[in-house]
């Protein structure tokens, strides 16, 4: 299944393998057996800023971007990058979708426009999905972009030195679930139509999905923002046998979770960590994210054993209703949702990682294109109601939430409906208010220090986000 390579690509191979024997790069388990993992100083700097970025561009690109959710007159269900799983492609033929991959529209300097100006301050790109596909010219393996495709580019070089190139920071989303590799076994919840054979060693698998990471953060790439895991869920024991008695963190095998962290930190101490695996974070991970929810919300019910813990906060949404490019999915939110994934992410102290799916020519879809423009105005007018701030005073209400940045807490009132009249009183606050301005034009809010209630008259709301902003003591 991984054909054999030159003689360069094999002594590259054997470097990896020597690295990945290195001090730190033992059989270490996930049994809590390991050290307590002590975060590096650049990586607190890196979680900083990541709290201070609070917008990041999230890219789910892959060979299933060539049928977009349509093959052989069936269309999907859902999401379109899972359409190997979904339709039951076996291997062979689902490999053909590499020699259809010709993105000649690709311009890495948009894409990192595009993001910059809709106010996002990081990309995440998928540098291998579920499918097993590598977006990059990997040295483990053939089954990548460089040796399959027509197209023979590294797309994740040309992204990296554009965002180095631009001033962005770039995470790699990178898949745990494997369908295509045949040492994935014993084999998961997923990716049983994909024609794996019936044995294979899984630790072998692991030291492959360590290779290429090592490959993504041995400097080729620059510094790489962090390394965003997705799929471990797909051995986790209580959902294969459907058993709520097991601990939601128990996985039929060994995922040598720390072993792969601390490679990461070894080769790039700043890297932050993040796995979506939908519990609360695990020794050496450095942010959390919640899918398709706010942090505390599970209406998408993938954050049914998810506990918030003391990490950054991230949460990741669409902007259709697939990750993966997918021709018919025509369902482009409006800005105002937009905004409320991104202003409620803030108000939890938490970022929005917002996904677009590019097309097989390498373009974003044009409605994206459109969203991204329309964030733009939003972000270079409220920014700074964003920006550097963590979640405010007051826990999230029914008509918004704040924001706060020293002595400067933010009103956002996001639902109209709910904060019925004029007055918004801000129960809990600490601080009293000592002035209050409307954010669009710096009009006067008048306000009641005693109770800490501001009055935001109907005519000056605004339907997507109505900002005001206070000056409180300490
Ligand atoms: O299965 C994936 C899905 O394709 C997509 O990548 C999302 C992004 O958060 N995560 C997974 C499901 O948890």
């Amino acid at each position: 299944m991984i054909p054999t390579r030159s003689r360069r690509r094999l002594s590259l191979s054997l470097a990896i393998l020597l690295l990945l024997a290195l001090p730190g790069g033992g059989n270490s388990q996930t049994s809590g057996s390991e050290p307590p993992y002590k975060p590096a100083p650049e990586n607190l700097e890196a979680r900083k800023w990541f709290q201070d970025a609070k917008f990041g561009l999230f890219l789910h690109w892959g060979i299933y971007s060539v049928p977009g959710g349509e093959y052989k007159g069936q269309n999907v269900k859902g999401i379109a990058e899972w359409i190997m799983y979904r339709l039951k492609i076996p291997i062979p033929e689902y490999e053909q979708f590499a020699t259809q991959f010709n993105p000649t529209e690709f311009d890495a300097a948009e894409w990192v426009r595009l993001a910059k100006q809709a106010g996002m301050k990081y990309i995440t790109i998928t540098s291998k999905h579920h499918d097993g596909f590598a977006m990059w010219d990997s040295k483990v393996s053939d089954y990548d972009i460089v040796d399959r495709t027509p197209y023979k580019k590294d797309v994740l070089k040309m992204l990296a030195d554009e965002c180095q190139k631009q001033g962005i920071k770039l995470f790699f989303y990178h898949s745990h679930l494997d369908w295509h590799h045949p040492d994935y076994y014993p084999r998961g919840r997923t990716g049983e139509f994909s024609g794996r054979p019936e044995s294979g060693d899984f630790n072998k698998y692991l030291d492959y999905m360590d290779a290429q990471l090592a490959e993504l953060l041995g400097g080729h790439y620059g510094r790489v923002a962090g390394i965003w895991f997705d799929g471990w869920w797909d051995q986790q024991l209580r959902r294969m046998k459907d058993d709520r008695s097991i601990p939601a963190t128990q996985t039929q095998v060994d995922w040598r979770l720390r072993r792969t962290y601390d490679l990461i930190h070894r080769l790039q101490p700043q890297a932050l960590v993040g796995n979506n695996h939908h519990v609360a974070p695990f020794e050496g991970e450095d942010f959390q994210m919640f899918e398709k929810d706010l942090p505390g919300q599970n209406t998408a019910g993938f954050n049914v054993d998810s506990k918030i813990g003391q990490l950054p906060l991230e949460m990741c949404e669409t902007t259709n209703d697939s990750w993966g490019y997918k021709k018919s999915d025509k369902n482009f939110k409006p800005l105002k949702t937009l905004v409320g994934y991104l202003v409620g992410a803030a108000g939890r102290n938490a970022n929005l990682l917002l996904n677009i799916g590019p097309q097989p020519t390498g373009k974003f879809p044009p409605e994206a294109v459109e969203q991204l423009k329309q964030l733009s105005g939003w972000t270079s007018k409220y920014g700074d109601s964003i920006y550097g701030t963590r979640g405010g005073p007051v826990a999230p209400q029914k008509w918004g939430v704040t924001t706060q940045k020293g002595n400067k807490v933010y009103v956002h009132v996001l639902d109209n409906e709910a904060a019925n009249g004029e007055e918004i009183t801000l129960a809990g606050m600490a601080g009293k208010i000592k002035k209050a301005k409307l954010m669009s034009n710096g009009g006067d809010v008048k306000f009641d220090a005693t109770k800490n209630t501001v009055y935001v008259p109907k005519s000056s709301r605004d339907p997507i986000d109505t900002v005001v902003v206070l000056e409180v003591t300490k």
